[in-house]
């Protein structure tokens, strides 16, 4: 298959199969003027918050030496309501004047909170909401946040409580990497909700640990982080191949986790997904990484 061709997803043209996941550099104005400019296919912004956060204290990134995985602890900073109010319009104009989708990921911490952040992207102009379902770094005084993709009845609370009122924009489900029970569970309740036309797979694995190796203190310390990078790549490969079986084909999928190659692509398109996400070769590697694997 051509790589540098344009796709469908959704009844929205994307340039390529080929986009950033929410990740470290999609965040303001001028990371997505730098994606603007990439071979990027699509700019996935994110992840956006009702509220203005400040990143997790410590390193926040890990990066294996030989590039076997990254950990990440960021903790969702990002400028919240203020800021992409007024910005994420600018994002989206950014985008289209390069002819890019614009995908806004969001993060709610109630149910209330989705339906306002869909509003804020539908409002803004953007293609597609992502709403991120799997979120793995946040704690407070020591107790993580739950992380919602891994109970079929949070996914499911939120879901048909965006479903009261149907949103215009079209809805992408992020998920965690999921053990296989809770999987299905979870792909039968996006399905029965009935206003998700993708589904994201997948997002770091959480509680990974700190080990030595990496590019920070070489030492295992007692932070958890979310684990990506090439050691997730047959996971969520996995998951993208046990998704295809679940969902009807009116739901795409984009598959992410462990993507720097053209082969890496190709097998995520093999498994059934439509598009793939980037996150931590981005990190390694820059942008420049869209046209490299689109040309080769
Ligand atoms: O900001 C983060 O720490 C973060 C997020 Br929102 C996410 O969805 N996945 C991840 O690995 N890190």
């Amino acid at each position: 298959m051509k790589l540098n061709a344009p796709i469908q997803i959704a009844d929205i043209n994307f340039g390529n199969a080929i986009m950033n996941a929410a990740y470290v550099h999609s965040k303001t104005l001028e990371d997505v003027e730098a994606l603007a400019k990439s071979g990027s296919g699509a700019i996935v912004v994110g992840s956006i918050l009702v509220k203005a956060r400040e990143p997790n204290p410590g390193q926040g990134y890990w990066r294996h030496k030989e590039g076997f995985y990254s950990l990440n602890s960021y903790g969702l900073p990002n400028g919240g309501m203020p800021y992409f109010k007024e910005n994420l319009p600018k994002m989206v104009e950014i985008a289209h004047a390069h002819d890019k989708p614009l995908i806004a990921n969001v993060v709610g911490f109630t149910k209330e909170e989705f339906v306002e952040l869909i509003k804020l992207a539908e409002e803004s102009g953007a293609d597609m909401v992502e709403l991120n379902l799997g979120c793995p770094n946040v704690w407070h005084k020591g107790k993580q946040k739950r992380i919602i993709s891994y109970h079929a009845s949070l996914v499911k609370e939120v879901l048909d409580f965006i479903a009261k009122n149907p949103p215009s924009i079209k809805i992408a489900v992020k998920i965690s990497p999921l053990p296989p029970d809770i999987l299905g569970e979870v792909a039968q309740v996006i399905i029965d909700s009935g206003i998700a036309q993708v589904v994201t797979a997948t997002n770091s694995y959480p509680n990974a640990a700190t080990t030595t190796g990496t590019n920070g203190p070489d030492k295992y310390d007692d932070t958890l982080a979310g684990l990506a990078g090439r050691a997730l790549k047959p996971i969520s490969l996995g998951i993208v191949q046990q998704l295809r079986a679940a969902l009807p084909d009116s739901i795409q999928i984009i598959g992410a986790g462990g993507v720097s190659t053209v082969n890496d692509v190709n097998d995520y398109l093999k498994a059934g997904a439509s598009a793939v996400q980037i996150a931590t070769a981005l990190v390694d590697d820059g942008l420049s990484l869209f046209t490299r694997i689109n040309q080769s």
